[in-house]
């Protein structure tokens, strides 16, 4: 029987290829993410995407394809995905939640500890032989004791809280309802939770509900001796009033691993000395990634077997 037409979007590691190979027939797009190598009957034959990456997945895109039946994206995000266009045509469409979480909230602590002790500076500092010349580093920011805010207490938000416990911190958190937690503060208001916190992280998912959730009053309520560390899109802070408040010094300092038009990040965030900058890459250990790969493979197998996907979006 001949093996079912699939299209990798994407960059895709090799050990993903490979099993994808042996069970599907594989078509690719190139990095422009242009189709037009593709003659229709090609696009006739295909019935699933193994999605990757942030670029759009929209409407016209889905539309190339009649008798696409599976979007199976490789990440927990599926904000670039158009959800409502593939459930209106009946495509299945799957994520990867649990497997990336503890990396996720693993980086965001790394982040607040090296921008809070300017690691990467201090680094920096030893290796151009300045600490010989000039002696002592910058001082830091203690974060143990410290008040921490949570903006989303979904998997990847509660397990940073679950994190920051053992640093003796106060932890507070804004969700729409309050949520069954080990007596953390509730805040119905991200403004009033930013200005209750010394340093607030981001960990909303994407998408239009979430388009600048965390805007300039909340971003200046952090305030000047305050961090902001963002691990979940670019697009849920306003990134103009971020930019000019690391700018002005009403933000004390940030940690961002996600940014508006990544990887084309605005210039601007590379003049500031006050701002860490990571190339999205919380879910970035091997282990992970192979995780991931192996429940979107599980995910188009369910499919393909007329099976419920194992983690399904819609
Ligand atoms: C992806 C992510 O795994 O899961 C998500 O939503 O943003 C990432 O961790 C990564 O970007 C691969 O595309």
């Amino acid at each position: 029987m001949s093996k079912p037409q699939i299209l990798v979007f994407g960059e895709c590691d090799d050990w993903d290829l490979q099993p994808l190979g042996e069970l599907y027939e594989l078509h690719y797009v190139p990095a422009d993410n242009s189709l037009g190598h593709l003659s229709s009957e090609t696009k006739e034959a295909i019935v699933g995407i193994a999605f990757r990456g942030h670029s759009q997945l929209n409407a016209a895109i889905m539309d190339e394809f009649p008798n696409l039946g599976v979007v199976a994206n490789y990440g927990v995000g599926y904000d670039t995905i158009d959800v409502a266009h593939a459930s209106s045509r009946g495509i299945k469409v799957s994520n990867t939640p649990d497997v990336l979480t503890e990396d996720v909230a693993d980086l965001a602590i790394g982040l607040m500890i090296a921008q809070s002790r300017g690691i990467v500076g201090a680094s920096a500092w030893v290796r151009s032989g300045e600490w010989q010349q000039h002696g002592e580093y910058r001082l830091g920011t203690k974060i143990s004791g410290k008040k921490a805010g949570i903006v989303g207490l979904g998997r990847i938000g509660r397990a940073i809280g679950e994190r920051l416990v053992p640093f003796g911190m106060d932890i507070h958190y804004y969700s729409r309802e309050e949520k069954d937690t080990p007596n953390w503060t509730h805040h119905g208001d991200i403004t009033e939770l930013a200005a209750a916190v010394d340093i607030l992280f981001v960990s909303v998912s994407g998408g239009p509900t979430t388009k600048g959730i965390v805007g300039k009053e909340a971003i200046e309520a952090v305030g000047p001796n305050g961090l902001l560390v963002n691990i979940s899109r670019g697009t849920t802070i306003d990134e103009g009033a971020l930019l000019d408040a690391l700018e002005s010094g009403a933000l004390g300092a940030a940690a961002l691993d996600v940014f508006l038009s990544e990887p084309n990040l605005d210039k601007r965030f590379l003049a500031l000395d006050n701002a860490l900058l990571q190339p999205h890459q919380s879910s970035g250990t091997v282990d992970t990634r192979k995780a991931i790969g192996a429940l979107q493979r599980a995910n188009l197998a369910a499919y393909f077997a007329g099976e419920p996907l194992v983690t399904p979006v819609n």
